[in-house]
């Protein structure tokens, strides 16, 4: 067994991230190649070809003189673009049809929720409340998605399904079906036509604490659902957090869905655990599955390592 062994260095912490699931599911994948879970100081690093990791400890990455391909578990890169020890080598992220769909079917629950005002209706329901309020129809209302990338994109298309009004806003300019499409400098106008605001662009520096209180009120003030409001599945790092709380408070935003945060896991003692206009998920809104992730990356290093390209290379320049 000669080929390049493949490095494991997974951190998360939820079980989703438990290093022996993952272990075993490249185990699986590449039954001729070595998989070695890091840090092992058994295992010699130069023959580390590859490295599979979420969230690897800053220079945990720069100790295998022979890596040439590193794989993020997850779509986003963030964590491993703040290492500054990160080799100049290939980095490959996520984006399969797996994590797209669940993403898709995070974004949909809860444009759903806030458009059937299930907050206001649970709320009933605890305190026998017989008292609904007026509903407007779907197309009522226009769901913005700032990102249009692999999960934007598709979550934008299955929203249009649904009944909404989708526009979506991205650093380039693009082209869907049926939603309007604004990029860079034509953030105000996409904000004054959202009612329902979605996040899904990455953490970068030109995109870090975005969700401010600036930005909130530019969004659409006449929307039938009164105020409008937040679903945020990108990253903490794009969300000013004393913002949103403000905005909450002051009827600015009228409601969110939050899944990441500045701090994970959200602390105990964050207003946000017991706020009764927040719906809080604890960053599963998508989760990259060992099963389909462990394939696409062993399909992947087989392509490679044939001369074949390499799929989702990250462009370090933009940061994602
Ligand atoms: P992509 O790289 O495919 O898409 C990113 C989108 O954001 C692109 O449309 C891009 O524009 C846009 N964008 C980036 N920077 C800017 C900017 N400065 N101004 C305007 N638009 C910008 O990423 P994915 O769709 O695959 O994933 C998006 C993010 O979702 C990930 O980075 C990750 O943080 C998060 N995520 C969260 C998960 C969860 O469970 N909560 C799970 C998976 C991902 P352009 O098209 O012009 O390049
Ligand atoms: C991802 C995530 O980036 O899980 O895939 O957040």
């Amino acid at each position: 067994m000669n080929k390049g062994a493949l490095a494991l260095l997974v951190h998360g912490g939820t079980d989703n991230w438990s290093p022996v699931r993952w272990m075993k599911r490249f185990g699986d994948v590449c039954p001729d190649r070595p998989v070695v879970q890091m840090p092992d100081a058994s295992f010699d690093p130069t023959k580390v070809h590859y490295a599979a990791v979420w969230k690897p400890k800053p220079g945990d990455l720069a100790g295998f003189p022979n890596l040439r391909v590193i794989f993020n578990l997850g779509a986003g890169v963030d964590a491993l673009m703040a290492d500054s020890t990160l080799p100049d080598l290939p980095l490959v992220r996520v984006a399969v049809p797996d994590l797209t769909e669940r993403m898709t079917e995070y974004v949909v629950l809860h444009a759903l929720m806030h458009h059937r005002q299930e907050l206001y209706l649970r709320e009933s329901q605890r305190v026998k409340r017989w008292s609904p309020q007026p509903q407007w129809a779907a197309n009522a209302i226009t769901v913005g998605i700032m990102g249009l990338g692999a999960l934007g994109a598709h979550a934008a298309g299955v929203l249009r399904h649904v009944g909404f009004k989708v526009v979506g806003w991205s650093r380039s300019p693009k082209e869907i079906a049926g939603v309007p499409c604004f990029h860079g400098e034509q953030l105000d106008a996409f904000l004054r036509q959202t009612d329902i605001l979605v996040c899904l662009l990455p953490a970068t520096a030109d995109t870090r604490q975005i969700l401010n209180r600036g930005l909130f009120e530019k969004l659409n003030r006449d929307s039938p659902m009164g105020a409008p409001v937040l679903i945020n599945a990108g990253r903490g790092a794009l969300q000013n957090e004393a913002d949103i709380l403000s905005c909450l408070e002051d009827g600015t935003l009228g409601g969110a869905s939050l899944d990441v945060y500045v701090k994970e896991p959200l602390p105990t003692d964050s207003p946000f655990w017991t706020h009764p206009k927040v719906v809080l998920t604890p960053h599963n809104a998508a989760d990259t599955d060992p099963d389909e992730i462990s394939k696409y990356v062993a399909q992947q290093i087989e392509r490679f390592e044939a001369g074949g390209a390499l799929d989702n290379v990250v462009d370090r320049g933009r940061g994602y």
